[in-house]
């Protein structure tokens, strides 16, 4: 059934509310996106907050990070206590076994609303799912006089993959720690729970080292196009990390090898075969550096780096890179991998690797990254059927670098033009022939910089096609539904509007007016 609910977006009702009281109730809106497993409108409501209004959470920092933006927009006082009976309750109990680690429950009432998840991540992406209910200006930098309401019904909701991940490249251009802060709090908006930055390639080095200094004085003075680069000191990038923590996101750092390492080889000599470091390189051309896999030098210098990074991190993973290294020997590449691989396990790590690395004997815990549009890629799904688990990407529909349509300005376009349709148009579990559902781990949204160096140009390639990502992702594969997507990412346009995210109006979304 189609009605026309919140915000005038057209809504579609996938549940029928439980009757009994014989009067009907409103559909519930079509407007959180990952669309949640099932949602159940109820009557009595809507839920309005008032300045009386009080947050109780079994986690401070969830109550403080929703309170946070409630007070901006409201400029109500809003006080946070612990324990439960606040006007929103934050409940670490009490919630349905299938919300699982991720999952939560959230009952809205005329009275109040209550969030119910077993675990810490699970009531925040709920706090997610109730910024979306309220209307767009509740996420505003100032108070608003309309009232700020929540439709009556029940939310239960849990992701289809546990990791659900966003890419950004800071090795093409350099982002400063604020705007990298900044695409955080945007992702976590769309229950995104990894970020995974590329912190080296050929342009640059980001990443401080403790006794590599030229890794970052030379290697992260540049970047593509020629501009002065940058770099991330170790307690910068644990800032990250932890703002990133905070919002449930865990940052997986990647040294990429054996190639894409100019910035490396021109900062140190001895990790070249030949001895002789080369110039630094500000083009974006790929394939033509690679670090010398026979020289011990280059493992000592791996070992530094990623027993440093491993320190910095508390997540599970390192990723190694490993894509494209054209300019290094097949079996070189084969035997630097695997023993990568055992540097990382030594650091107490998990590897992950662009698809590539599955040429390799991969462990058991090694994770591969698919990139390629292809569809199909015979190393890894051997490594698939010996249990190798699979994050998808694959370009043409993952990558945010790929322009939307030919007039794009910014962006590549190898992988095909990338309009928000084609972005959601795949599946996960059946992309890649001989990778099955079940050597799924999940999704990631891919943003390479080479043609973006602003917070407005990662905005505009990142919305809308990151939501579109984020809901493959998320969402059941049985609510995949192109039309009622769209209609879902409509609602976002007023949302990104008054939050000050830029976002390319894609013909194919009918934006409300204004937005
Ligand atoms: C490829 C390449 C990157 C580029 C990107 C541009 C991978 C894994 N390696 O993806 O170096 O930046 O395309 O779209």
């Amino acid at each position: 059934m189609c009605t026309v609910g919140w915000f005038g977006v057209s809504t579609l009702v996938r549940h029928h509310p439980a009757g009994g009281s014989g009067e009907a109730a409103p559909a519930f809106p079509n407007v959180v996106v990952p669309v949640p497993v099932s949602t159940v409108a109820a009557t009595g409501g809507p839920f309005t907050l008032t300045r009386d209004a009080t947050v109780s959470t079994d986690v401070p920092g969830i109550g403080d990070y929703l309170a946070g933006i409630l007070r901006v927009s409201t400029g109500f006082a809003l006080p946070v206590s612990a324990g439960a009976g606040g006007t929103i309750a934050l409940v670490l109990s009490g919630a349905p076994a299938t919300v699982g680690d991720q999952g939560y429950q959230l009952t809205s009432t005329h009275d109040g609303v209550v969030i119910r998840a077993a675990k810490p991540a699970g009531l925040f992406s709920g706090v997610q799912t109730l910024l979306q209910l309220m209307p767009p200006a509740a996420q505003g930098p100032s108070p608003v006089s309309a009232p700020v309401t929540v439709p009556a019904g029940t939310v239960l909701d849990h992701p289809r993959y546990a990791y659900r991940g966003a890419m950004l490249d800071v090795a093409r251009h350099f982002f400063t720690v604020d705007q990298v802060k900044r695409y955080i709090d945007e992702i976590a908006h769309y229950k995104i729970n990894y970020l995974h930055l590329h912190l080296s390639d050929d342009q640059g080095w980001r990443i401080a080292i403790d006794g590599r200094p030229r890794l970052t004085d030379h290697g992260g003075s540049t970047e593509v196009g020629g501009g002065q680069g940058g770099f991330y000191t170790q307690a910068d990038y644990s800032a990250i990390v932890a703002y990133a923590a905070a919002r449930y996101v865990t940052v997986i750092p990647e040294i990429d090898m054996p190639g894409h390492t100019n910035a490396a080889l021109a900062s140190y000599a001895e990790l070249n075969c030949d001895g002789v470091a080369p110039k630094l390189y500000t083009g974006i051309n790929v394939g033509f550096s690679t670090l010398c896999t026979s020289r011990e030098a280059t493992y000592a210098f791996i070992d530094e780096v990623i027993g440093q990074l491993a320190k910095l991190t508390p997540g599970p993973y390192i990723h190694i890179g490993g894509d494209e290294s054209q300019s290094t020997a097949p079996e070189d590449y084969v035997a630097f991998v695997e023993r990568v691989q055992k540097i990382v396990e030594s650091h107490g790590k998990t590897v992950i690797g662009w698809h590539e690395i599955a040429s390799a004997d991969l462990l058991p815990s090694t994770v591969a990254q698919y990139w390629d549009p292809a569809g199909a890629n015979a190393d890894l799904s051997r490594a698939a059927a010996k249990g190798t688990k699979v994050i998808m990407s694959p370009a043409s529909h993952a990558y945010l670098d790929q322009k939307y349509d030919d007039g794009t300005q910014l962006g590549l376009d190898w992988a095909g033009l990338n309009d928000v349709d084609h972005a959601y148009d795949w599946d996960p579990a059946t992309y890649v022939i001989g990778v099955p559902a079940s050597a799924v781990l999940g999704v990631e949204a891919s943003l390479w910089t080479e043609t973006l160096s602003s917070s407005d140009d990662i905005d505009f390639m990142a919305f809308p096609r990151l939501p579109a990502i984020a809901e493959i992702g998320w969402s059941p594969a049985e609510t995949h539904d192109a039309k009622a997507f769209r209609e879902r990412l409509a609602a976002q346009g007023p949302r990104w509007q008054v939050m000050g995210v830029g976002y390319y109006k894609s013909p194919q979304v009918a934006w409300p007016a204004g937005s």
